[in-house]
């Protein structure tokens, strides 16, 4: 790697390979390889070892496909809401959508009917799929949204099916449904396939649109520079990856979904957190492949039940989502003791993810790296003028892999997209003279809490609902575990009295746990530049 990574007009290119992308839709990409491996273990629960091979996976997903398109009506673009945990059933959901030709968006299962209702009309929704357990919040939020549309509920156990649900699994098992209905699906690279939700720079979640092709030449990227992982799928051999990190969220989906499908690994999945039972699972399934994000590196480094007996089959750990402190990573690196790839990936959700990443054998641990394949860089400064080697500024990619755009939003298009279609990351970097990348900062707004995105705008529209506040700012401020915490700024109406306890309360109501507000501070006003937007900046210069 030489310096002429950098153009003359300061354009960082990428080192790895230029590749081809198929021309293929994501259903036929993730099955393209299925006869070589029907046999192995596709998804298998850590906790009651429920699981499906490859080609049971297949069939089932397909008679659901089949029964979305003739009992529920799925057409070809329709989307499809997934409201679900970790459970090994997501995958076969996520591809029944597919062979339907649907659009899959998924959504939060910790969240709160408040956060689904808003969700579901962003997404106009024409079906949602669930667990029995959540269905109460589901049927709350289409309330609140006065929506009428079918849920589906998976079941895990020989309960009923809920009143008002239909049955995932008498869908998937239906043996005698007409699966030639498929064959009227018309999807092509350029069409939406998966659409989670980000706040982006800016402002309130908004619905991401990958298409096929974008997800498609992210999983060529990433095999490019070796995160396929390592070994193929043989009749001997195949690769087992823990998946914990939320399927609901483009790292759970992309990098672990539906790219390890792709490759035949073995997706062991964990529905909720639990660190004694994860440092277990990684041993008693031999995961060889992992991705976590900051505070689970911390918890594996600290935790006296990680011992390099619990990592002894790691081969590969890549770390993406957030910051990583130095001190976390080499705490956790001092407990392995076999030879592996770490390294550190940066992504965003409306990059399908990947976009950075350095080579296996890195020497630099907290670099990000390079642009991974097909893809371009630069740093630029507050007027977007390009900026050359170790100066700081904003980072701007440009790749196969960018999103089509923020659904039916074009101002938030035009804020992320310059004229020449280079993406706005939002996040503050620089880059060495051999064009590799370290991320510094974050300048959008978003706060991230152990790795998941908190809208400010959407604690600050929440704050401002309740009878005594009259305006309020949200930022995030350094949090020792969850790496960030959000802290609010409340300006009360004149005359009006509010305990911080209690506003707090308000807010819990309303959203999801990991967003809930950590302190706030009384103040007499809020900070706002001419435009009305409010200065962040001052007010964490002020009080973080
Ligand atoms: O949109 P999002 O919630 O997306 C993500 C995606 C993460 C990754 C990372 C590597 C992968 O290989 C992968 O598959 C998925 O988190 O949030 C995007 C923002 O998260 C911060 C940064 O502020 C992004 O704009 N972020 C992501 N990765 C890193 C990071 C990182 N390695 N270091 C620091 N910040």
């Amino acid at each position: 790697r030489s310096s002429s990574a950098w153009t003359q007009d300061k354009i960082i290119k990428t080192p790895y390979n230029n590749i081809e992308i198929p021309n293929a839709t994501l259903y036929d990409y993730v099955w393209q390889n299925l006869e070589k491996w029907p046999e192995k273990t596709m998804s298998v629960c850590s906790e009651t070892g429920r699981g499906y091979t490859y080609e049971q996976a297949f069939n089932l997903s397909n008679a659901f496909a089949a029964n979305l398109r003739l009992k529920l009506k799925i057409r070809d673009g329709d989307t499809v809401a997934v409201m679900l945990p970790n459970v090994p059933d997501f995958p076969l959901v996520a591809m029944g959508i597919l062979g339907a030709g649907g659009v899959i968006s998924t959504v939060n299962p910790i969240y709160t009917a408040h956060e689904v209702h808003r969700q579901l009309l962003l997404s106009a929704a024409k079906v949602v799929i669930t667990m029995p357990e959540t269905m109460g919040v589901v049927k709350e939020a289409l309330k609140i949204a006065k929506l009428d549309i079918p849920i589906i509920v998976i079941k895990t156990n020989g309960d009923p099916t809920p009143e008002g649900a239909l049955c995932f699994n008498e869908l998937s098992e239906d043996t005698h449904v007409d699966k030639s209905c498929l064959k009227d699906v018309r999807r092509t690279p350029k069409d939406i396939s998966f659409m989670p939700y980000s706040s982006g720079t800016t402002g309130m979640p908004k619905g991401v649109e990958l298409s096929h092709r974008n997800l498609i030449a992210n999983f060529e990227q990433m095999n490019d520079i070796n995160i396929k992982n390592h070994s193929d799928t043989t009749a001997t051999h195949q690769d087992a990856v823990m998946a914990v990190l939320p399927f609901f969220h483009i790292y759970g989906a992309s990098a672990i979904m539906f790219h390890k499908m792709s490759v035949g690994a073995k997706i062991v999945t964990m529905a909720k957190f639990h660190p004694e039972k994860y440092l277990e699972a990684l041993k008693k399934f031999k995961i060889d492949v992992l991705y976590v994000a900051p505070p689970m590196l911390l918890l594996m480094g600290a935790h006296p039940a990680g011992t390099s007996e619990t990592y002894q089959y790691l081969k590969s750990v890549i770390n993406g989502a957030a910051p990583l402190a130095d001190s976390d990573m080499r705490r956790f690196l001092n407990k392995v003791k076999q030879e592996f790839d770490f390294r550190q990936a940066y992504g965003l959700t409306e990059t399908s993810p990947l976009v950075l990443m350095p080579p296996v054998g890195v020497n630099n641990l907290s670099t990000v790296g390079y642009p991974v394949s097909n893809t371009e860089a630069k740093v630029v400064d507050e007027n977007l003028n390009n900026l050359g080697p170790n100066e700081t500024g904003e980072l701007l990619v440009r790749g196969p892999q960018v999103m089509i755009g923020y659904r039916e939003n074009p101002t938030a298009n035009s804020e992320v997209f310059t004229e020449d279609r280079w993406f706005r990351t939002g996040d503050l970097v620089f880059a060495d003279d051999q064009g590799q990348i370290t991320i510094t900062d974050r300048l959008k707004e978003l706060i991230k809490v152990k790795g998941f995105q908190v809208p400010p705008a959407e604690l600050e529209a929440v704050l401002r609902d309740h009878p005594a506040v009259i305006d309020a700012a949200v930022i995030g401020v350094p949090h020792p575990t969850k790496g960030e915490a959000p802290k609010a700024f409340v300006v009360l109406k004149s005359g009006q009295k509010a305990e911080a306890n209690e506003i707090k309360e308000f807010v819990k109501e309303k959203v999801a746990p990991f967003k809930k507000i950590d302190e706030i501070v009384f103040v007499n006003s809020i900070p706002k530049s001419a435009a009305g937007k409010i200065l962040r900046k001052d007010l964490k210069a002020q009080y973080s």
